[in-house]
């Protein structure tokens, strides 16, 4: 049972713990990452099931902090998958020299706030303890799956596989009947894999159907990387000011107000370069007006219509009742067109939900399923869900009563009641909606800056003070209210937990003016700061 001091305690070695360590040692801070895998990824470590694949293009979906690391590095495809991801990510490790300040296999249970220390103890099972003055909570925004709720789960005398928690080993498809579960971007990243790798049948057990473009996914030349190569540093700047921190190449105009035809000719222009960011920014008013969603929508629909050759399953793999990009607008590689094989069958879950799991297979209201595999892509407690699992107490209480309630955040990026803690792309930030690599570089440059510029001026105490806790999460709340997302069915909303507290878990005003904002915060000293030095009481 060890006890180790350090100026900065990191928990979480994915994109966010990896740059978090970079900038503290920039700074000079004795820092150490907590991580619960035996390597470095985070979301990428765990999800290695086939076919995962990010959804952002890889050019933006990579840091950007340093020139000679973008110039350096060359993605092999337009949308990367996870094997080059997670070695992108060691690559990064080892470049910058970091493993020797990660601990791996560390599985931290609690952080607790110590107001006469001003520090943070935080516990790992086993009894070890890290304290530290700051604590930078990396813990990734979709890192605790949330497992299905059926009766007889636990006794399926098969293979059974959670996607969020693939296994290392191959796992063989071949001549299996399987069964997926869940159709949100994993699932539709799953279910071609599976039906390509030779299983008997595979079973596409769909709740809710997800709308899904083309990714059109590509090897890149040469030329490609030319092109971004030449100016990367300039095309970086201006996804930074975008509204979704990728280049989207928006036109900002209505859908109603151009001629059906131009909208058409729009649309299939975006759907036929294959970018869901690129398609949902096709114009200005996607996510705020139901006439200029429901035109998008129409567009899509059709396109399922000619991808599923059944009219009847085309139907059933329509959605209908929401708003497109109110759900993850997905992008996938043949994920409609498997439903033309005939090793794959589409299980509408309306029609016949699942009654329970047998130690054989799978009990609809209409029939039995036998299976030798079944595949949990039911997706994760989003943004919230691992911080509100950790046993984390500042001065009020715990972090999971606090957002039990609500889940209330100053930008995303620091909570009233605990001082010192830090969460990258926590809730109330752009995070999820936008590309999660330059979400992470705003919040650790913004975190960084603020440990660096309190530390040069003796402060050991920040703290948000509650008015400007509650500004933000009601500007958040305005800002979402004033679009389509305030009525989504999913876990953009919290709306997939059962008991979760519901409210848009994203910052939905844009990257570029979020920074503006934490740009403004920086600048005027942190109005919304409580930064008390170590003589002072609190509320300085
Ligand atoms: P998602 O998008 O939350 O999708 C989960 C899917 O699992 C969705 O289709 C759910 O249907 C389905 N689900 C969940 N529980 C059940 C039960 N009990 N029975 C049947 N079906 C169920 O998660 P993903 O992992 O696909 O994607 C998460 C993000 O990762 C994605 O958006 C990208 O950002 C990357 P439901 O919608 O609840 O009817």
């Amino acid at each position: 049972m060890a006890h180790d001091r350090y100026d900065l305690v990191i928990v979480g070695a994915g994109a966010a713990g990896i740059y978090a360590l970079i900038r503290a040692r920039k700074l000079g801070l004795n820092a150490v990452v907590l991580e619960r895998g035996d390597g470095v990824g985070g979301t990428w470590y765990w999800n290695r099931y086939p076919g995962a694949r990010c959804d952002v293009e890889s050019f933006d979906y990579s840091y950007s902090f340093d020139e000679l690391l973008q110039q350096e590095w060359v993605w092999s495809e337009k949308y990367s998958a996870q094997p080059e991801i997670l070695a992108y990510l060691e690559h990064v490790t080892d470049r910058y020299a970091l493993r020797d300040g990660i601990r791996f296999g560390v599985h931290v249970e609690s952080a607790h706030w110590n107001e006469e220390r001003l520090e943070w103890a935080v516990a790992a099972g086993g009894g070890d303890t890290f304290t530290a003055p700051f604590l930078i909570m990396a813990t990734g925004v979709l890192s605790t799956p949330k497992l299905p709720d059926i009766p007889g789960l636990d006794d399926f005398a098969a293979e059974l596989y959670s996607s969020a928690h693939w296994p290392v080993t191959p796992v063989d498809f071949a001549n299996k009947r399987v069964a997926v579960i869940g159709t949100g971007s994993t699932g539709i990243q799953i279910i071609p894999e599976a039906a390509k790798a030779g299983a008997a049948m595979v079973f596409a057990m769909q709740r809710t159907p997800s709308y899904s473009l083309p990714a059109r996914n590509r090897p890149l030349d040469v030329a490609d990387h030319a092109g971004v190569k030449q100016d990367y540093r300039g095309m970086r700047q201006v996804a930074r000011a975008t509204m979704l921190g990728a280049f989207t190449d928006t036109r900002d105009r209505s859908a109603l107000e151009v001629t059906p035809e131009e909208r058409e000719a729009e649309y299939q222009r975006l759907y036929d370069y294959g970018s869901p960011m690129r398609f949902a920014s096709a114009f200005n008013d996607l996510l705020t007006s139901e006439p200029a969603n429901r035109t998008a929508r129409d567009f899509v629909a059709a396109r399922i219509a000619d991808r599923v050759m059944d009219p009847e399953i085309a139907r059933k793999m329509t959605p209908s009742g929401y708003a497109l990009a109110t759900r993850r607008l997905c992008i996938d590689t043949d994920y409609y067109e498997t439903f033309n094989r005939e090793n794959v069958t589409l299980v509408d879950l309306r029609e016949e939900p699942i009654e329970s799991i047998t130690p054989e297979g799978i009990s609809t209201s209409a029939r039995e399923i036998p299976l030798d595999m079944i595949v949990l892509a039911t997706g994760f407690d989003a943004v919230t869900g691992t911080l509100r699992r950790l046993d984390i107490r500042g001065t009020e209480g715990t972090l999971r009563e606090k957002w039990d309630h609500s889940p209330d955040s100053w930008y995303g990026v620091m909570v009233h009641g605990f001082p010192n803690l830090f969460t990258v792309t926590g809730p109330g930030s752009p995070s999820v909606s936008s590309n999660m690599f330059l979400a992470i570089e705003q919040h650790v440059e913004f975190i960084s800056d603020l440990i660096a510029d309190s530390r040069a001026a003796g402060v050991t105490r920040i703290e948000p003070t509650e008015e400007a806790e509650r500004a933000w999460v009601q500007h958040v709340a305005e800002v979402a209210n004033a679009t389509l997302l305030r009525d989504a069915e999913s876990w953009y909303t919290g709306a997939n937990v059962p008991g979760k507290a519901r409210a848009v878990l994203q910052y939905v005003g844009g990257v570029g003016p979020y920074e503006d904002l934490l740009r403004h915060e920086a600048q005027a000293e942190y109005p919304g700061l409580m930064r008390a030095r170590a003589t002072e009481g609190v509320g300085q």
